[in-house]
């Protein structure tokens, strides 16, 4: 063999390489926009369809968020909305209480990091981000207890910040709720 065949030999492995790579790469592209498909539609995860705003420098002093208005409201239309904030390093209320198959709400937001909005054994899970409001809708099925940890690192403190959600029977939590303007596990 000459030199020079030698030479072409070796650019044609080359191109059949950089070929290999090729393909894999589109291959591994598709597989990511397929997996992001099948998670958005399977599991019905997409982002929040507006943005909210709540200023973190007064959310205890007026508004929403303030500590009497926190936790779960019954609505006009029976849907349940409940308020809850997530800080350094707890979340109020600590239990979140919440009927079985009735259109929930969760509103949260931060006054001073980020932090993580997480329900173990749902597919619940978004970030409080100091100055937004995080919107949630969901439904419970089955009542339960589901552990709430913060899933965002938010400082020394982080490993202990987290929260639960007590589902209960529908009609105990209208028993519960009756003449009381908001409710949680404490109640
Ligand atoms: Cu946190």
């Amino acid at each position: 063999m000459t030199s020079e065949t030698d030479h072409s030999l070796g650019e044609a492995v080359a191109a059949r390489i950089d070929r290999r790579w090729a393909s894999l790469s589109i291959v591994i592209v598709g597989v990511l926009v397929g997996m992001a498909a099948f998670i958005g539609i399977h599991q019905a995860t997409m982002p929040q369809g507006h943005v909210e705003t709540a200023d973190p420098k007064t959310l205890h002093l007026s508004g929403e968020f303030i500590e009497s208005n926190l936790g779960s409201a019954i609505e006009a239309d029976g849907s349940v909305t409940v308020r809850a904030i997530g800080q350094q390093y707890s979340f109020v209320p600590d239990c979140l209480l919440v009927p079985t198959d009735t259109p929930i709400t969760f509103r949260a937001t931060s006054p001073d990091v980020v932090h993580g909005f997480l329900i173990i054994g749902t597919n619940i899970n978004t970030m409080l981000v100091p100055g937004y409001v995080s919107n949630i809708a969901t439904r419970f099925s089955k009542p339960g207890e589901h552990l709430m940890p913060c899933q965002e690192f938010c400082g020394v403190g982080h490993e202990g910040m987290w929260a639960r959600v007590k589902v209960i029977d529908k009609a105990e939590f209208t028993r519960l709720s009756a003449g009381k303007r908001r409710v949680s596990c404490a109640d």
